[in-house]
């Protein structure tokens, strides 16, 4: 059967990224600018407070990105804690394109986003700001399951029916009609994070991870579990083996929760894959993760991730 032409994104913002995305695909264009294409809308959007500009800062209240783009050759580039820059993608991008490198971190990624005619802008916005003054007031560290519910009330900005709104990382994974996949993946990590702090955004194999030959998987929630266990290579590799994307995702996720039995209950992590053929699965720790799926056929479709609880 043929390969469909299809984005899928985490998260209900995914939809808005897909429609991006999709002014690529559904032209015949490629993967690798569709997801890059399709990360920075979020990278953009203010009142979306866990990527790029208007994300919550750090503990010290410096707003740091983390970003990692991938195709189905197995070239990939990422930054981590890059300041001053909105769309870290097309940073990761560049990494991946310009040098030899894979990961450029903290002061050395801002410089090459400079020397490379990226913007210097301060990222931290006067609603960020106010709540990281809000939360010094306690400066009690937790993370907080599926990030930040909003409540729009009677219905949210992208016209979903729901009055909720949940925000978090974007994962984003594409195949394009010339049959080739890629990634990509961009936060502002955790809020009220050590400085410093490196989730598993910008690490190839934790927070994204593409293969060819198999499909590509994302993750969203707490960095440092998916870290510990190369979450989203472990999907891809789970795929390969025959599982679907909806079966290799719920295997990743169940490893953690065995993991640590005592504590799974309190945090979330997702996966969202899509194979080589453009079949898309998610699997969560948690109730409330949801995928936004764009093809030729439906636009705009959300779909609730199974969970473990
Ligand atoms: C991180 N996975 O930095 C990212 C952020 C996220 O809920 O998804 N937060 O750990």
């Amino acid at each position: 059967k043929p390969a469909t032409v299809r984005v899928a994104s985490t998260w209900d913002f995914g939809i808005a990224a897909n429609q991006a995305a999709w002014a690529i695909l559904g032209q015949g264009g490629h993967a690798l600018d569709a997801v890059e294409a399709g990360a920075r809308v979020p990278e953009a959007d203010l009142k979306n407070h866990s990527v790029g500009k208007g994300g919550y800062p750090d503990r010290d209240g410096k707003v740091t990105l983390d970003a990692s783009i991938m195709d189905a050759e197995g070239n990939c580039g990422a930054v981590a804690a890059l300041k001053h820059v909105t769309h870290a993608i097309s940073v990761a991008r560049r990494v991946m394109e310009r040098t030899p490198h894979v990961l450029l971190a903290g002061d050395g990624a801002l410089q090459f986003a400079l020397e490379q005619g990226f913007k210097k802008e301060n990222l931290l916005t006067p609603e960020a700001d106010q709540a990281w003054h809000e939360w010094l007031k306690t400066a009690h560290y937790r993370p907080v399951i599926n990030s930040e519910v909003r409540d729009y009330g009677a219905g949210s900005p992208d016209g979903l029916p729901g009055g909720k709104d949940n925000h978090d990382t974007i994962g984003m994974l594409a195949l394009d009609a010339h049959g080739k996949l890629a990634g990509a993946c961009t936060t502002s990590g955790m809020a009220w994070k050590l400085h410093g702090r490196v989730g598993d955004s910008p690490i190839i194999g934790a927070g994204l991870y593409v293969d060819g030959e198999v499909g590509g998987a994302t993750s969203t929630g707490v960095g440092e579990e998916v870290i510990r266990s190369a979450g989203s290579f472990l999907v891809v590799e789970l795929m390969r083996q025959g599982r679907t994307p909806t079966e290799a995702c719920r295997e990743a996720v169940l490893r953690i929760v065995r993991k640590k039995p005592k504590t799974a209950k309190e945090i979330q992590v997702g996966f969202l894959a899509m194979n080589r053929d453009g079949e898309v699965g998610a699997w969560a720790i948690q109730p409330g993760f949801s995928y936004a799926v764009c093809d030729a056929r439906n636009q705009r479709a959300l779909l609730p991730a199974k969970s473990v609880y």
